[in-house]
Protein backbone atom coordinates (compact mmCIF):
# COMPACT_ATOMS: atom_id res chain seq x y z
CA UNK A 1 0.00 0.00 0.00
CA UNK A 2 1.38 3.73 -1.07
CA UNK A 3 2.49 5.53 2.03
CA UNK A 4 0.67 7.47 4.32
CA UNK A 5 1.34 11.19 3.94
CA UNK A 6 -0.35 14.21 6.24
CA UNK A 7 0.15 17.63 4.89
CA UNK A 8 -0.12 19.43 8.57
CA UNK A 9 1.62 22.10 10.52
CA UNK A 10 2.94 21.45 14.26
CA UNK A 11 0.54 24.39 15.93
CA UNK A 12 -2.56 22.72 14.38
CA UNK A 13 -5.54 21.35 16.42
CA UNK A 14 -7.19 19.47 14.01
CA UNK A 15 -3.44 18.10 12.90
CA UNK A 16 -3.12 17.20 16.11
CA UNK A 17 -6.45 15.00 16.28
CA UNK A 18 -5.37 12.83 13.37
CA UNK A 19 -1.51 12.62 14.40
CA UNK A 20 -2.85 10.83 18.07
CA UNK A 21 -5.22 8.75 16.11
CA UNK A 22 -1.89 7.87 13.86
CA UNK A 23 -0.66 6.92 17.26
CA UNK A 24 -3.10 4.80 18.21
CA UNK A 25 -2.78 2.71 14.75
CA UNK A 26 0.92 2.75 15.77
CA UNK A 27 1.24 3.73 12.03
CA UNK A 28 4.53 4.59 9.72
CA UNK A 29 3.56 8.18 7.93
CA UNK A 30 4.89 11.30 6.47
CA UNK A 31 5.23 14.12 7.54
CA UNK A 32 4.50 17.24 4.90
CA UNK A 33 5.32 20.72 6.94
CA UNK A 34 2.50 22.81 5.13
CA UNK A 35 2.39 27.06 5.51
CA UNK A 36 0.18 28.25 8.53
CA UNK A 37 -1.92 31.10 6.33
CA UNK A 38 -2.56 31.48 3.01
CA UNK A 39 -0.89 30.81 -0.07
CA UNK A 40 -0.01 26.70 0.22
CA UNK A 41 1.32 26.32 -3.42
CA UNK A 42 2.27 22.88 -3.02
CA UNK A 43 -1.30 21.57 -1.58
CA UNK A 44 -3.39 23.24 -4.24
CA UNK A 45 -2.80 21.11 -6.93
CA UNK A 46 -3.52 17.86 -4.76
CA UNK A 47 -6.55 19.66 -3.10
CA UNK A 48 -7.68 21.68 -6.04
CA UNK A 49 -8.65 24.92 -3.42
CA UNK A 50 -9.11 23.43 -0.52
CA UNK A 51 -7.22 24.92 2.02
CA UNK A 52 -7.88 23.90 5.44
CA UNK A 53 -5.34 21.50 7.69
CA UNK A 54 -4.61 18.70 7.70
CA UNK A 55 -4.74 16.57 4.42
CA UNK A 56 -3.96 13.70 3.73
CA UNK A 57 -2.79 11.47 0.84
CA UNK A 58 -2.09 8.33 -0.34
CA UNK A 59 -1.21 7.90 -3.56
CA UNK A 60 -3.39 9.99 -5.83
CA UNK A 61 -6.02 9.99 -3.25
CA UNK A 62 -6.24 13.44 -1.11
CA UNK A 63 -8.49 13.25 1.84
CA UNK A 64 -10.08 16.85 2.80
CA UNK A 65 -11.26 17.01 6.67
CA UNK A 66 -10.52 15.03 9.69
CA UNK A 67 -13.66 13.27 9.75
CA UNK A 68 -13.01 11.51 6.44
CA UNK A 69 -9.28 10.99 7.25
CA UNK A 70 -10.12 8.88 10.20
CA UNK A 71 -12.56 7.17 8.80
CA UNK A 72 -9.91 6.43 6.02
CA UNK A 73 -7.21 5.27 8.32
CA UNK A 74 -9.68 3.43 10.28
CA UNK A 75 -10.62 1.51 6.46
CA UNK A 76 -7.12 1.23 5.55
CA UNK A 77 -6.39 0.06 9.41
CA UNK A 78 -8.82 -1.81 10.76
CA UNK A 79 -6.40 -2.87 13.76
CA UNK A 80 -7.19 -0.86 16.95
CA UNK A 81 -10.00 0.58 15.95
CA UNK A 82 -11.16 4.27 16.27
CA UNK A 83 -14.86 3.32 16.83
CA UNK A 84 -15.48 0.78 19.29
CA UNK A 85 -18.07 -2.13 18.17
CA UNK A 86 -21.74 -1.31 19.54
CA UNK A 87 -20.05 2.86 19.64
CA UNK A 88 -19.92 3.80 16.43
CA UNK A 89 -22.93 6.44 16.18
CA UNK A 90 -21.93 8.18 19.62
CA UNK A 91 -18.63 8.42 19.01
CA UNK A 92 -19.22 9.96 15.44
CA UNK A 93 -21.69 12.62 17.11
CA UNK A 94 -18.99 13.16 19.96
CA UNK A 95 -16.77 14.02 17.20
CA UNK A 96 -18.75 16.29 15.04
CA UNK A 97 -20.00 18.18 18.66
CA UNK A 98 -15.88 18.92 19.85
CA UNK A 99 -15.19 19.76 15.89
CA UNK A 100 -18.10 22.08 15.67
CA UNK A 101 -18.69 23.41 19.18
CA UNK A 102 -15.75 22.55 21.47
CA UNK A 103 -13.12 24.16 19.01
CA UNK A 104 -14.76 27.08 18.25
CA UNK A 105 -15.05 27.84 22.45
CA UNK A 106 -11.74 27.00 22.25
CA UNK A 107 -10.41 29.39 19.77
CA UNK A 108 -11.51 32.15 21.86
CA UNK A 109 -9.93 31.03 24.77
CA UNK A 110 -6.76 31.00 23.22
CA UNK A 111 -6.95 34.11 20.58
CA UNK A 112 -8.19 36.12 23.64
CA UNK A 113 -4.92 34.80 25.67
CA UNK A 114 -2.78 35.64 22.63
CA UNK A 115 -4.24 37.36 19.58
CA UNK A 116 -2.27 40.50 20.19
CA UNK A 117 0.50 38.42 20.20
CA UNK A 118 0.03 37.14 16.45
CA UNK A 119 1.34 38.64 13.16
CA UNK A 120 -1.34 41.26 11.05
CA UNK A 121 -1.20 38.71 8.34
CA UNK A 122 -2.53 35.78 10.30
CA UNK A 123 -5.33 37.77 11.44
CA UNK A 124 -5.86 38.71 8.05
CA UNK A 125 -5.63 35.33 7.06
CA UNK A 126 -8.32 34.23 9.60
CA UNK A 127 -10.62 36.36 8.51
CA UNK A 128 -10.53 35.41 5.02
CA UNK A 129 -10.77 31.52 6.55
CA UNK A 130 -13.99 32.48 8.68
CA UNK A 131 -15.19 35.33 7.03
CA UNK A 132 -15.74 37.41 10.14
CA UNK A 133 -13.38 40.51 10.80
CA UNK A 134 -10.79 39.58 13.31
CA UNK A 135 -10.04 42.36 15.98
CA UNK A 136 -7.63 41.23 18.93
CA UNK A 137 -8.83 43.36 21.65
CA UNK A 138 -12.65 43.06 20.84
CA UNK A 139 -11.06 38.65 21.04
CA UNK A 140 -10.05 39.46 24.57
CA UNK A 141 -12.92 41.10 25.80
CA UNK A 142 -14.55 38.33 24.61
CA UNK A 143 -12.29 35.23 26.05
CA UNK A 144 -13.94 35.12 29.46
CA UNK A 145 -17.89 34.42 27.60
CA UNK A 146 -15.44 31.79 25.14
CA UNK A 147 -13.90 30.11 28.73
CA UNK A 148 -17.43 29.75 29.91
CA UNK A 149 -18.67 27.96 26.73
CA UNK A 150 -15.88 25.79 26.63
CA UNK A 151 -16.89 24.98 30.21
CA UNK A 152 -20.26 24.24 30.15
CA UNK A 153 -18.98 21.98 26.67
CA UNK A 154 -16.39 20.32 28.56
CA UNK A 155 -18.54 19.55 32.17
CA UNK A 156 -20.21 16.68 30.09
CA UNK A 157 -16.78 14.90 29.46
CA UNK A 158 -15.48 15.61 32.95
CA UNK A 159 -18.67 13.97 34.25
CA UNK A 160 -17.98 10.84 31.24
CA UNK A 161 -15.05 10.20 33.59
CA UNK A 162 -16.54 10.74 37.09
CA UNK A 163 -16.90 6.82 37.47
CA UNK A 164 -12.76 6.38 36.59
CA UNK A 165 -12.91 4.93 33.45
CA UNK A 166 -9.38 5.77 31.45
CA UNK A 167 -11.04 7.11 28.24
CA UNK A 168 -14.46 8.55 26.80
CA UNK A 169 -16.37 5.58 25.98
CA UNK A 170 -14.36 2.89 27.96
CA UNK A 171 -10.80 1.30 28.81
CA UNK A 172 -9.66 1.85 24.98
CA UNK A 173 -9.01 5.38 23.46
CA UNK A 174 -11.74 6.13 20.69
CA UNK A 175 -12.60 8.57 17.86
CA UNK A 176 -14.41 10.69 20.75
CA UNK A 177 -11.13 10.66 22.60
CA UNK A 178 -9.09 12.36 19.96
CA UNK A 179 -11.57 15.02 18.45
CA UNK A 180 -12.52 16.59 22.24
CA UNK A 181 -8.58 16.34 22.96
CA UNK A 182 -7.97 19.02 19.93
CA UNK A 183 -9.31 21.45 21.55
CA UNK A 184 -8.16 20.88 24.81
CA UNK A 185 -4.86 20.53 23.65
CA UNK A 186 -5.02 23.76 21.63
CA UNK A 187 -5.70 25.43 25.01
CA UNK A 188 -3.07 23.17 27.10
CA UNK A 189 -0.42 23.70 24.54
CA UNK A 190 -1.00 27.60 23.76
CA UNK A 191 -2.03 28.61 27.22
CA UNK A 192 0.91 26.42 29.30
CA UNK A 193 -0.64 25.50 33.15
CA UNK A 194 -4.36 24.49 32.86
CA UNK A 195 -5.68 27.89 33.10
CA UNK A 196 -9.76 28.56 33.36
CA UNK A 197 -11.82 26.77 32.07
CA UNK A 198 -9.57 23.72 32.61
CA UNK A 199 -8.28 24.60 36.48
CA UNK A 200 -11.89 23.40 37.14
CA UNK A 201 -11.35 20.50 35.42
CA UNK A 202 -8.76 17.85 36.97
CA UNK A 203 -10.05 15.14 35.34
CA UNK A 204 -9.93 16.19 31.85
CA UNK A 205 -6.53 17.29 32.44
CA UNK A 206 -5.38 13.66 34.00
CA UNK A 207 -7.17 12.71 30.64
CA UNK A 208 -5.23 14.69 28.44
CA UNK A 209 -1.55 13.93 29.92
CA UNK A 210 -3.03 10.08 28.94
CA UNK A 211 -3.54 11.25 25.50
CA UNK A 212 -0.30 13.41 24.87
CA UNK A 213 1.48 9.72 26.14
CA UNK A 214 0.07 7.71 22.80
CA UNK A 215 2.22 10.23 21.13
CA UNK A 216 2.50 10.31 17.10
CA UNK A 217 3.34 7.10 15.97
CA UNK A 218 6.35 6.94 13.86
CA UNK A 219 6.68 10.44 11.69
CA UNK A 220 9.43 10.52 8.72
CA UNK A 221 9.29 14.31 7.22
CA UNK A 222 8.89 14.55 3.27
CA UNK A 223 9.28 17.85 1.32
CA UNK A 224 6.30 18.90 -0.34
CA UNK A 225 7.96 18.44 -3.71
CA UNK A 226 8.04 14.28 -2.94
CA UNK A 227 4.80 14.43 -2.42
CA UNK A 228 3.60 15.80 -5.64
CA UNK A 229 5.91 13.72 -6.83
CA UNK A 230 4.38 10.68 -5.41
CA UNK A 231 0.56 11.47 -6.55
CA UNK A 232 2.13 12.64 -10.49
CA UNK A 233 3.21 8.98 -10.62
CA UNK A 234 0.59 7.00 -8.62
CA UNK A 235 -3.32 6.25 -9.57
CA UNK A 236 -5.86 6.84 -7.66
CA UNK A 237 -7.87 3.47 -6.18
CA UNK A 238 -11.16 2.63 -7.93
CA UNK A 239 -13.81 4.82 -6.39
CA UNK A 240 -16.73 3.34 -4.24
CA UNK A 241 -19.28 5.26 -6.72
CA UNK A 242 -22.67 6.90 -6.52
CA UNK A 243 -25.24 5.16 -4.66
CA UNK A 244 -28.50 4.65 -6.27
CA UNK A 245 -31.29 6.62 -5.05
CA UNK A 246 -28.86 9.60 -3.57
CA UNK A 247 -31.63 12.80 -2.88
CA UNK A 248 -29.03 15.04 -4.38
CA UNK A 249 -30.22 13.45 -8.01
CA UNK A 250 -26.73 14.05 -8.66
CA UNK A 251 -25.37 10.66 -10.88
CA UNK A 252 -21.68 9.07 -11.62
CA UNK A 253 -19.48 11.73 -14.05
CA UNK A 254 -21.53 14.92 -13.79
CA UNK A 255 -19.70 18.15 -13.13
CA UNK A 256 -19.75 19.21 -9.29
CA UNK A 257 -18.62 21.24 -6.74
CA UNK A 258 -17.81 20.77 -2.95
CA UNK A 259 -17.46 23.69 -0.85
CA UNK A 260 -16.91 23.54 2.99
CA UNK A 261 -20.20 24.93 5.22
CA UNK A 262 -18.36 26.84 7.44
CA UNK A 263 -15.02 27.88 7.15
CA UNK A 264 -11.90 28.18 4.02
CA UNK A 265 -15.46 28.09 1.58
CA UNK A 266 -13.60 27.45 -1.34
CA UNK A 267 -15.21 25.27 -3.68
CA UNK A 268 -13.48 22.46 -5.62
CA UNK A 269 -14.57 21.09 -8.84
CA UNK A 270 -14.12 17.68 -10.71
CA UNK A 271 -16.30 14.80 -12.15
CA UNK A 272 -18.35 13.65 -9.20
CA UNK A 273 -17.34 9.69 -8.59
CA UNK A 274 -18.49 9.04 -5.09
CA UNK A 275 -21.21 9.84 -3.38
CA UNK A 276 -23.14 7.96 -0.13
CA UNK A 277 -24.30 9.16 3.44
CA UNK A 278 -20.56 9.78 4.18
CA UNK A 279 -18.35 10.29 1.37
CA UNK A 280 -17.98 12.66 -1.74
CA UNK A 281 -15.53 11.93 -3.95
CA UNK A 282 -14.55 14.17 -6.84
CA UNK A 283 -11.75 13.38 -10.04
CA UNK A 284 -10.19 15.84 -11.15
CA UNK A 285 -6.69 16.87 -13.14
CA UNK A 286 -3.51 19.00 -12.64
CA UNK A 287 -0.78 19.74 -14.57
CA UNK A 288 1.72 19.13 -12.01
CA UNK A 289 0.28 15.62 -10.76
CA UNK A 290 -2.10 14.79 -13.22
CA UNK A 291 -5.12 12.87 -12.53
CA UNK A 292 -6.51 12.38 -8.31
CA UNK A 293 -9.24 11.73 -6.62
CA UNK A 294 -10.12 14.22 -3.74
CA UNK A 295 -12.39 13.00 -1.08
CA UNK A 296 -14.58 14.44 1.45
CA UNK A 297 -17.26 13.77 3.96
CA UNK A 298 -21.07 14.83 3.31
CA UNK A 299 -21.18 16.29 6.59
CA UNK A 300 -20.62 19.87 6.50
CA UNK A 301 -20.01 20.43 3.03
CA UNK A 302 -22.29 21.81 0.48
CA UNK A 303 -22.34 19.68 -3.10
CA UNK A 304 -23.65 21.01 -6.45
CA UNK A 305 -23.86 20.54 -10.04
CA UNK A 306 -21.17 22.63 -11.02
CA UNK A 307 -21.43 24.46 -14.93
N1 LIG B 1 -13.49 20.49 9.67
C1 LIG B 1 -12.08 20.61 9.39
C2 LIG B 1 -11.50 21.79 10.17
C3 LIG B 1 -10.03 22.00 9.88
C4 LIG B 1 -9.55 23.36 10.38
O1 LIG B 1 -10.32 24.29 10.64
N2 LIG B 1 -8.23 23.45 10.48
C5 LIG B 1 -7.61 24.72 10.80
C6 LIG B 1 -6.24 24.46 11.44
S1 LIG B 1 -6.34 23.52 12.92
C7 LIG B 1 -7.34 25.47 9.53
O2 LIG B 1 -7.56 24.95 8.46
N3 LIG B 1 -6.89 26.72 9.65
C8 LIG B 1 -6.57 27.49 8.48
C9 LIG B 1 -5.38 26.97 7.73
O3 LIG B 1 -4.62 26.12 8.23
O4 LIG B 1 -5.18 27.43 6.60
C10 LIG B 1 -11.40 19.28 9.73
O5 LIG B 1 -11.96 18.50 10.50
O6 LIG B 1 -10.34 18.99 9.16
Amino acid sequence: MAEIILHHYSTSPFSEKVRIALGLKNLDWRSVEIPVIMPKPDLMPLTGGYRRTPVMQVGADIYCDTQIILRELQRRFPALPLTPAGHEGVAEALAFWADRMLFWSAVGVVMGAIGDKLPAAFHKDRAEFSGRPVDPARLKAMAPAAAGQLHAGLVHVESMLADGRAFLLGAQPSLADVAVYNPVWFVLKRLGAPLPPLDRLPKIVAWAGRMERIGHGRPTDMTAAEALDVAERAEPDAPAGVEDGDPSGLRAGMRVSVTPDDTGKVPVTGELVTLNAREIALRRSDERVGTVVVHFPRAGFVLAPAS
